[in-house]
């Protein structure tokens, strides 16, 4: 009987390991994003799967795709609608087409300085669009940041909307920005992030448009000499949720997921500063041409048929209500 009663014991013990074991495996979520693992982006998403883990003790756990891995931005965005992705952080540039609200926030010389974006997009404007996210099979859980953009290429120094004239220049798939381009005199190339790089290297374009952020994490000075600092718009970027995931979540669980994603935006806005504080140098260092005293009212007039256009088919509402809170 000793025998018999340490076999049952053993099960039992065997049972209550097992689902021991399967309490404490943790659930695996994927976040994706386009730009590489040194990035602001990146920093933000240490930031998201830090704060989840600790909130949920170890339930859930977030593996990271950078450097497009799991596609495009338009295409990650696809993927949370469909459930294949769970996280994405993305910048503005392609949603857009899936939540046309959002292209407001993309229209050029919208927002004076960084304090002034922050500002609207952490208002009840802001919350409003991200609450907007779910009319289209998406979860809006936090605005992060991208910067402000400013024009590189391989061609010469733009100092005026002259300069960029007839240039090749890549912009996202907006449209907002394709017309913004194609009003200031140059050819705008829209395509995913993913292909920039070799596009550059191959002189499919001769420029593209991106804030310090994203040329420091993508080494651009190996395929472009020039840099103009215009600012010319400021890019939000915005952590997103998939329904497919967030909607059979406890209320609990969504708040860690919410916490998770404000942790991530800050950590973001953080980075953001400090390259803007020292990306610039660093882009000299790595010998880049950067022209820093531009005078942005000629690129403010030539975009002008770009407000028009927005909306004529868009309307004023939503652009009068971020304009009285900027
Ligand atoms: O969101 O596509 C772009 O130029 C974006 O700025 C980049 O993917 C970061």
């Amino acid at each position: 009987t000793f025998a018999r009663h340490s076999l049952v014991a053993a099960i039992a013990a065997i049972a209550t390991t097992g689902v021991a074991l399967q309490a404490h495996a943790a659930t695996e979520v994927n976040l994706g994003h386009t730009l590489s693992s040194s990035s602001h982006y990146s920093v933000g998403a240490d930031a998201f799967k830090e704060t989840l883990e600790e909130l949920s003790d170890g339930a859930y756990t977030v593996n990271e795709h950078p450097s497009g891995s799991l596609g495009g931005e338009r295409e990650m965005i696809e993927g949370l609608q469909i459930g294949t992705v769970d996280f994405v952080i993305t910048s503005t540039g392609p949603l857009g087409n899936f939540v046309p609200e959002t292209y407001v926030l993309d229209l050029p010389f919208l927002f004076e300085d960084y304090e002034q974006a922050r500002c609207v997009l952490d208002s009840d404007l802001g919350d409003e669009l991200l609450a907007k996210m779910s009319d289209h099979d998406l979860v809006g859980l936090a605005w992060s940041e991208n910067g402000f953009r400013h024009m590189t290429n391989s061609q010469r120094e733009i100092a005026t909307p002259a300069d960029a004239e007839g240039l090749r220049v890549r912009t996202m798939e907006n449209r907002v920005h394709q017309e913004a381009f194609r009003q200031m005199g140059a050819r705008p190339t829209p395509m995913a992030f993913p292909e920039l790089f070799t596009a550059l290297q191959q002189g499919t374009v001769d420029g593209q448009e991106n804030p310090i952020t994203v040329i420091v994490a993508t080494n651009f000075w190996e395929v472009q000499d020039y840099l103009s600092l215009t600012g010319h718009v400021y890019s939000p970027a915005i952590v997103l949720g998939s329904p497919i995931l967030m909607d059979g979540l406890s209320e609990e669980e969504r708040g860690w997921f919410m916490q998770a994603a404000a942790a991530s935006a800050e950590a973001t806005r953080e980075e953001v500063s400090r390259l803007e504080r020292e990306g610039v140098a660093l882009l000299e260092e790595n010998g880049m041409t950067v022209k820093t005293d531009i005078d942005v009212a000629p690129f403010q007039e030539a975009v002008k048929p770009a407000y028009e256009i927005f909306t004529s088919e868009y309307g004023n509402e939503m652009l009068e209500r971020v304009q009285e809170k900027a």
